[in-house]
């Protein structure tokens, strides 16, 4: 199997390399946003629409689901964040002409650069059965054609509806009642390859998957971890709580096989002096070998049980489980396999220890460097064991922070987005609604791509997100993708994902976040969740793309009634014309949301969740505790002469959006197929800085997946590890190569071997 670059692309990726940076925003960030958003929006919107991102009577920002504080500069956005808006907001537009010149069989030819590039899909488009090619098709039209597909299917459990997390709390809440409806619970979603191994690790350890800090907490730390993140590019807006909690004192300790711009020094772009000199971030930063976190953790709990009064023994006896089975696991961590595992030195550990002793409250921050691997649930588990000893969960200014992606992919799963609802989730859902949900599990992404693969699913719906292009293993996704009997995608812009379709297929476009969304009893907003479990209101205010969009809500209203038909007792117009009955139902389905238009009403801010452990210490697991774990130490190892290789984002990118070609922080410009190496790892493959190489993965049951033609960057990564960006690389990460619990694709730890290109 092997991948090459995109033949149909008038771009050339033809990478120039300078020196990485050791600083994050500042100046530079400002122009690089306005070049872009004028590009996409010219010079009017861009006022117009960037003054409304993240205020009160505004949009949330469709970036990241870093919370937003509560006192709002007039400008509280980054330079990320504004990319992803003038993203959405361009002017530019994709209309039945654009699909009449371009068949799906160019559109296949093209970059995800090149087909983002294109605009905001205006109406309504249909692939019939071998045209080869998009036509439009009427709104009512396209919902019949769902509902044959439907309605033919042997089992319900032979559709699957994917959901990328930007969706509204109010479509996501729509989206899982009429799968349940209609009889399935395959409702996997990004979260899947993304924070489903924190859930997974705190969910059995502190009785609830999400983190148990607010930004207040981290500007109270004494010292916080940050690691496998790379705020600077993915959660610029978090480098000013960081900032804010190291004027009060804080330290910070990162984790990260590579140096990351942002945790070194931030120029806060909101204040001159930022401007001008920035801060200095992190104290002390272990520069650590993949997937060696959990050898690291748990060598510091050994320390820490060795260390006389480090233990908060008040807080293991009153309010933890398994503390003596952990212990014992702890002991036989090895100072010599720890070394091996991290690659750090003695030195380096130590000077940690002293932090961590030092510091009465601690934040672990994470993001994907610790949930992509196939050890990934143990290794946050361990992280949890690390607070636990030192009672660092439910105390101000402590606790754990997985950081998440996607705007509202917490507040998707808060409304039931997920293939293994509770019970308690389903009996309320069904009371509320007087229908009988399946109780078995659905696919997840994963085992959702192998049942296209096998022919056992046929219907593949997506609301929002690029499926093919952010799963793993390209080419057998793709081909799993094509055998579906109909693929309908609700989306803003043109991804590949259009290109790779079923017999029949079916793209609805929709409202984005920035866009005004009017509905028959007027003027609507939509709720998100933010990453520390604050719900608010999110309002367009452009005038949408298109007259012809639907929103998400109106979607999903129209193809329940198309597909359910008479035999649905759900008031799924009334759904559409008012989003306020939406949220009624929300407050008597999801625990923490009562009152919920009350209370939205009565505080534009918005309101907190429950979080029963950061509230008021109480663990909602089997056991009625906080449960130690004591899982056997794993980390990868690496046959000779291969590297491990993470794929991850680059500054100019939004998952599998590309903004442009750049990786600034990196010193990378004008191309995307890089791989840095060590410059002594390359030196010892006989790689020179400029060779380009093909990227060969060996899997374990003997298969290579090979991507071709990548430039070879000497860059300071720890030894024998390898980086290059998503979504060109996941041709190379086999289906099978999963997180044990979480099932998240391990796309942080791919074995390769680097072969000179024969192109080169
Ligand atoms: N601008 C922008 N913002 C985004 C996104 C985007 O694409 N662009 N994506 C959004 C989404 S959905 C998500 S999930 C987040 C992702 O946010 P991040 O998790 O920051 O994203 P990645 O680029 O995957 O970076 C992973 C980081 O982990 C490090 N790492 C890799 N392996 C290991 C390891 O084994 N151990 C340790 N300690 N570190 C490791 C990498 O060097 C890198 O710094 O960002 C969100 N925000
Ligand atoms: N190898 C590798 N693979 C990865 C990762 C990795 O680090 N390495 N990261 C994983 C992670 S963390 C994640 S979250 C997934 C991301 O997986 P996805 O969420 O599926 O992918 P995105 O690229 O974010 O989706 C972008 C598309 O969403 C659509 N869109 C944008 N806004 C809206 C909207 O408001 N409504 C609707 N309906 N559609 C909209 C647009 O059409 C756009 O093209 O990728 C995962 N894949
Ligand atoms: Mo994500």
């Amino acid at each position: 199997m092997a991948s090459k670059p995109p033949a149909g692309d008038p771009v050339q990726d033809a990478p120039q390399v300078a020196p990485p940076q050791h600083a994050a925003a500042g100046l530079p960030a400002i122009g690089h946003t306005l070049k872009i958003s004028h590009q996409q929006m010219g010079v009017r919107r861009t006022a117009r629409t960037l003054l409304k991102v993240n205020q009160k009577d505004g949009f949330d920002c469709p970036g990241c689901a870093w919370p937003e504080g509560d006192k709002r500069h007039i400008a509280e956005f980054c330079e990320n964040g504004a990319k992803a808006v003038a993203e959405e907001a361009t002017l530019r537009r994709v209309t039945p002409d654009f699909f009449a010149a371009h068949p799906i069989a160019d559109l296949a030819t093209r970059s995800g650069y090149w087909l983002g590039q294109q605009g905001r899909i205006t109406h309504p488009m249909y692939a019939a059965e071998g045209a080869g090619r998009y036509e439009p098709v009427s709104w009512e039209r396209a919902f019949e054609i769902i509902a044959e597909e439907l309605t033919a299917l042997a089992s319900p459990d032979e559709a699957v509806f994917y959901t990328s997390g930007r969706t509204s709390n109010e479509a996501a809440f729509l989206l899982q009642l009429f799968a349940r409806e209609f009889g399935t619970n395959n409702l996997p979603d990004c979260s899947n390859m993304c924070h489903e191994s924190s859930g997974s690790a705190l969910t059995e350890t502190i009785g609830i998957g999400k983190g148990s800090v607010s930004l207040e907490d981290l500007h109270q730390a004494d010292l916080i971890i940050v690691a496998g993140q790379n705020p600077g590019t993915n959660h610029p807006r978090m480098l000013s709580a960081l900032e804010k909690a190291k004027t009060a004192g804080a330290k910070i300790i990162s984790v990260n096989p590579l140096p990351e711009a942002g945790l070194e020094r931030f120029k806060n772009p909101q204040t001159p002096q930022g401007m001008l000199k920035g801060a200095a971030l992190t104290d002390l930063f272990l520069q650590i070998r993949i997937g060696g976190d959990q050898a690291l953790f748990r060598l510091l709990n050994k320390l820490i049980l060795q260390t006389d009064g480090a233990v908060d023994e008040d807080f293991v006896r009153e309010h933890t489980h398994g503390y003596e089975e952990f212990t014992a696991a702890a002991e036989a961590a090895d100072w010599d396999e720890t070394l091996a595992a991290t690659g750090l030195e003695r030195a380096e550990i130590e000077r940690a220890l002293r932090m961590v002793l030092a510091s009465k409250r601690t934040i672990v921050c994470w993001a994907m460097g610790l949930t992509q691997h196939k050890h990934s649930v143990p290794t946050i588990r361990e992280v949890v064991n690390f607070l636990l000893l030192r009672g660092n969960i439910g105390r101000p200014g402590a606790g754990v922070c997985p950081v998440r992606g996607h705007s509202n992919v917490q507040g998707d799963r808060t409304m039931g987005i997920f293939e293994r609802p509770s019970a308690a989730f389903l009996d309320a859902l069904d009371k509320e609604f007087g229908i009988t949900s399946p109780r078995h599990h659905g696919f997840d992404v994963v085992r959702a791509i192998q049942a296209l693969r096998d022919g056992k699913a046929k219907v593949f719906f997506a609301m929002g997100g690029n499926f093919v292009g952010a799963t793993p293993d390209t080419e057998v996704t793709e081909a799993a993708m094509r055998r579906a009997r109909l693929t309908v995608h609700v989306s803003t812009k043109l991804n590949r994902s259009h290109a790779v379709t079923g017999t029949r297929a079916l793209i609805l476009p929709t409202l984005g976040r920035t866009d005004k969304d009017v509905q028959k009893s007027g003027k609507q907003f939509v709720t998100v969740e933010d990453s520390m479990g604050l719900v608010h209101a999110s309002r367009g205010n452009l005038p949408p793309a298109s007259p012809h969009l639907l929103s998400e809500p109106a979607i999903v209203a129209r193809m329940a009634r198309a597909v359910l038909g008479e035999a649905s007792a759900t008031p799924w117009e009334d759904f559409e014309k008012d989003y306020a009955t939406i949220r009624d139902r929300i407050a008597r389905v999801v625990p923490g949301f009562q009152d919920f238009n009350a209370r939205l009403a009565a505080d534009p801010a918005g309101f907190a969740l429950p979080h029963a452990p950061r509230d008021e210490r109480r663990f909602l697991t089997r056991t009625g505790k906080a449960n130690f774990t004591a899982a056997p130490v794993e980390y990868p190892t690496v046959p000779e002469g291969r590297l491990l290789l993470q794929t991850l984002r680059s500054h100019d990118q939004y998952n599998t959006t590309i903004y442009g070609l750049d990786d600034r922080y990196r010193g990378i410009k004008g191309g995307r197929r890089v791989v840095l190496v060590h410059p002594d790892d390359a030196r010892e493959h006989g790689l020179a800085d400029g060779a380009y190489v093909d990227l060969v993965s060996e899997w374990t049951d003997g298969t290579e997946r090979r991507a071709a033609g990548f430039r070879v960057v000497h860059y300071p990564t720890a030894r024998g590890c390898a980086a290059a960006y998503y979504p060109e690389t996941n041709v190379l990460v086999p289906l099978d190569a999963t997180a044990d619990i979480s099932n998240t694709p391990a796309s942080k730890s791919v074995i390769v071997r680097l072969e000179q290109s024969p192109s080169a």
